[in-house]
């Protein structure tokens, strides 16, 4: 594998302005026509070298003039033009065969339609190009078909034209008038419905709206269109763009390697952030789908109308695009529940990949293979910084730096460093050191004293950060930390931001007429570990007082962690921490007023067996799940009654509107969680009536998901229910799938094997794949066993799947990274399974980079 260094990035030698494309469709043989237009970029007479992979080339022409075979070289990955003009027009024709395109990177067939996915490298796949985001050219499609087997034919921007032709063909003409690099560009090709509606733009243009997808699925497509209305006017009103074609197409295919991709005018997604009905889908799906139609809808401007110079300023669309989604839909729904449910995910997966052998800075300065670094690193964490620099400028200034980055890069391919230029020339603050944000891997961690006397309190804050691959000794970060003093009677007596740069640092607070109990890092201002020993009292009151739902449900968790981490190492749990988590699970189940019910949903959960395998020094998997297993029995026998209660109180439709109704869905089947972890007949009743006689997929599956992972005896029989009532809907099937693969249980093994020889289950469909082995992958109770088969299967299948699907089998192995921070005999048996893997001659690119890292 050769390794591509940021620090190498050179200008392209040529630029091409004008694409024409003609494809012929053809499941086994697409012709692909390119004429380009293509200049020298500078004085130089270098070779034009155009990338190209999986090609079978047909003819090439320059100037109308045929090039003969031995005035080029081509080889697996390129093919290169000796002597060029300065300027010239370039004709290449090429065959493909999207039939036989199973790592869904080029042009593909799903379900028998034809569609693209091209970032980041995929355009390749389809002709010879300059397959790098700074080349930024005018694209014109045609497409020829037969009508009968694709009636709708795509592309990006606007149609232009259509027709048809001889022998059942038809054709149609698109024109994309934004330039754009090769990544945005899309095609699709089927037999697809499409549901429609139009939005009228703040300047009073209006867009046609469609989205697409095969008819079985056309009548769950209505939320996806709703949500992209709304993502529409959010972002005229909030970052005040708008939009700019006449049409907005987006397509929904059952095969897709990510969950959607924002190609300009046309996005291409996974069916499962589009289709939504109350049936089939739960709340958290329905909010899934919202807020990645969100996503796609905001790159138009933060990605399409300003891209990225090279894959390494990934991050600059990414991170920016997913602190705008964030933002939506916390300003949609529940922010403090939002900001929870983004933090976990952030401890889950960015945390871990930042204390492993992939970590990386968001700005990686090198890589492999770029599908490797679609990462929580460069996504969530990035998002983390953008939401520091909103932070530490303030809206206001934020927005006017917004606006002057896309008014000074429009139609621009460019870096994380003109971003932050342009906040710091808006907001005139200066972000020198905060730019280690951006170079700087690994999770800071945070120590915070405080000393309090004759009136004054005194926060003292130590920042270090661990070494990671290639980087030692690192410098201090510029972090906002949000800070709150309560007064013993639950007064918030001060709030504010501290600016924190240094290695240590001491911030004053005079004139407190005695000593306040302190909150740090309120709504999680920087994406950092704390290690700050705040007294259990001071934690219950902030469950008590705080405003900020994000510190009460964190002083909650650490409640938690106070009893289970001790109870790690001892195997004992002790009796005054449990009774403590106790005591306040009661607390809150029986405070009159419950000021958000998802947010006291979420209170109610322990922290994830993968979270408190990330604060572990070493990962003994066994003692984790046997200590949250048994806190949770413990919890639901001792507080029955309440939980039962609560079931009760929030097992009703009161609520008109959907998001409350949501949120008390959410508590009752928290509740119902802990009845059936009773191991009482009363409440496996309960839940098999619930999901019997269930209205929502949300009841329907919760109460499944409760009974399967538990010890139902009817567990069987409940299996083959839902299979029967759902095996024709492949989205809620890769939920029966994944619940059975996540039994937190030794037994999952046996299971997963039985599933991966299910009629139902395929290796070419990435869904299902994730839904298995993925699921598999993350269950700690399953995965993880003495005699090391849980890793030898997933190997296993990571070797077959690596001959047809590269990228998702690389994402599976990254599961086994995390190696060496696990007790023996897992580590060792993590290690032999890597070491097997590596010795796999024919490994992708993709795997061979994870493996050998994960080695080293
Ligand atoms: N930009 C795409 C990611 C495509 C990754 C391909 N390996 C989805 C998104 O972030 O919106
Ligand atoms: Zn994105």
């Amino acid at each position: 594998n050769t390794t591509i260094y940021l620090k190498e990035y050179q200008v392209p030698d040529f630029l091409i302005s004008q694409v024409d494309l003609e494809f012929v469709l053809s499941p086994d043989n697409t012709r692909v026509k390119s004429r380009l237009k293509v200049t020298r970029n500078g004085a130089h007479d270098r070779a034009l070298t155009l990338c190209g992979e999986k090609l079978t080339l047909i003819s090439v022409a320059i100037n109308d003039e045929s090039v003969a075979a031995d005035a080029y070289e081509q080889t697996d990955m390129s093919l290169k033009l000796p002597a060029v003009p300065n300027e010239f027009e370039l004709v290449i024709e090429t065959e493909i065969a999207p039939q036989q395109n199973t790592e869904l990177s080029g042009l593909y067939r799903s379900s028998g339609n034809y569609c693209t996915q091209c970032e980041a490298e995929g355009f390749r796949r389809i002709t010879y190009f300059l397959d790098r985001p700074d080349v930024l050219a005018e694209y014109r499609v045609r497409i020829v078909a037969p009508k009968a087997a694709c009636p709708v034919l795509l592309s990006n921007g606007n149609p232009v034209a259509q027709g048809d032709g001889p022998d059942g063909l038809h054709w149609a003409q698109w024109h994309d008038p934004h330039p754009k690099p090769s990544y945005l560009f899309a095609l699709v090709a089927g037999d697809l419905q499409f549901i429609e509606d139009q939005f009228t733009t703040m300047s009073g243009r209006d867009v046609a709206l469609k989205i697409y997808t095969q008819s079985a699925y056309i009548n769950k497509c209505a939320h996806a269109m709703a949500s992209l209305k709304r993502s529409m006017a959010w972002d005229e009103r909030v970052y005040g763009r708008e939009y700019d074609l006449d049409i907005y197409n987006i397509v929904a295919v059952d095969d897709f390697n990510m969950g959607a991709m924002e190609n300009k005018g046309l996005n291409v997604f996974n069916t499962k952030y589009v289709l939504a009905d109350t049936d089939t889908a739960t709340d958290a799906d329905y909010e899934a789908v919202e807020s990645v139609i969100a996503h796609e809808y905001f790159h138009n401007w933060s990605g399409n109308r300003v891209t990225c110079r090279d894959w390494f300023q990934l991050s600059l669309k990414e991170g920016f695009t997913v602190f705008r989604d964030q933002e939506y839909s916390a300003d949609l729904g529940s922010r403090a529940v939002k900001r929870i449910q983004d933090v976990q995910v952030l401890r889950a997966f960015q945390f871990k990949e930042d204390s492993g052998p992939m970590a990386h800075p968001i700005r990686p300065d090198s890589y492999q293979e770029i599908n490797n670094f679609y990462t929580a690193t460069v996504y969530q964490k990035g998002a983390e910084v953008i939401r520091m620099l909103h932070r530490l400028l303030g809206a206001d200034a934020f927005r006017r730096g917004t606006d002057l980055y896309f008014a000074d890069f429009d139609g621009q391919a460019v870096t994380t460093e003109d971003f932050v230029h342009a906040l710091e020339r808006a907001s005139g603050v200066d972000l020198t050191q905060f730019r280690r944000w951006y170079s700087q891997a690994g999770t800071p961690i945070i120590k915070v004293e405080q000393h309090f006397g004759d009136g004054v309190l005194t926060l003292s804050l130590q920042q270090s950060c661990p070494d990671t691959p290639g980087q030692t000794d690192k410098l201090p970060f510029h972090m906002p930390i949000e800070v709150a003093l309560f007064s013993p009677d639950g007064k918030k007596l001060v709030a504010q931001t501290l600016s924190f740069n240094q290695a240590e640092q001491q911030f004053r607070f005079d004139n407190l007429a005695c000593k306040p109990v302190v909150s740090v890092l309120r709504y999680f201002s920087a994406p950092v570990k704390l290690e700050y020993k705040q007294s259990n009292a001071d934690r219950l009151h902030l469950i008590k007082y705080e405003d900020d739902g994000f510190v009460r449900w964190e002083s909650m968790q650490q409640l938690c962690l106070a009893m289970i981490q001790p109870a790690l190492t001892t195997g004992e749990l002790d009796p005054r921490a449990y009774q403590r988590v106790r005591d306040a699970f009661e607390a809150l189940m029986t405070d009159p007023n419950p000021s958000d019910k998802a947010v006291l949903a979420e209170m109610l959960t322990l922290p994830p067996a993968a979270y408190i395998a990330e604060l572990a020094s070493r990962v003994d998997p066994a003692a984790i799940s046997a200590v949250r297993d048994r806190c949770i029995e413990r919890l639901a026998k001792d507080l029955e009654k309440y939980f039962h209660a609560l079931y009760a109180d929030n097992n009703t439709a009161l609520d008109t509107d959907a998001q409350s109704l949501a949120a008390r869905r959410m508590l009752k089947n928290r509740a119902l969680f802990y009845l059936v972890e009773t191991g009482q007949t009363a409440y496996y009743a309960l839940a098999s009536h619930q999901y019997h006689a269930a209205s929502n997929m949300t009841d329907r599956l919760a109460a499944f998901t409760a009974l399967v992972q538990s010890h139902y005896p009817d567990r069987d029989a409940l299996i083959s229910d839902f299979y029967e009532t759902w095996q024709h809907e492949p989205l809620v099937l890769d939920k029966w799938f994944a619940i059975q693969a996540m039994r937190p249980s030794s037994e999952a093994l046996r299971e997963v094997e039985d599933l991966l020889h299910h009629s139902d289950f395929t290796l070419t469909n990435p869904n299902r794949v994730r839904s298995v082995l993925g699921a598999f992958s993350g269950n700690l109770a399953g995965f993880h066993r003495l005699d090391g088969k849980g890793y030898a299967l997933l190997v296993d299948y990571v070797i077959k799947l690596d001959q047809i699907n590269p990228q998702i089998a690389a994402r599976l192995v990254s599961s086994l990274n995390s190696w060496r921070r696990f007790t023996e005999p897992y580590a060792s048996r993590m290690r032999t399974e890597l070491a097997r893997l590596n010795m796999v001659s024919q490994l992708s690119s993709d795997v061979r980079e994870v493996v050998s890292k994960a080695l080293s």
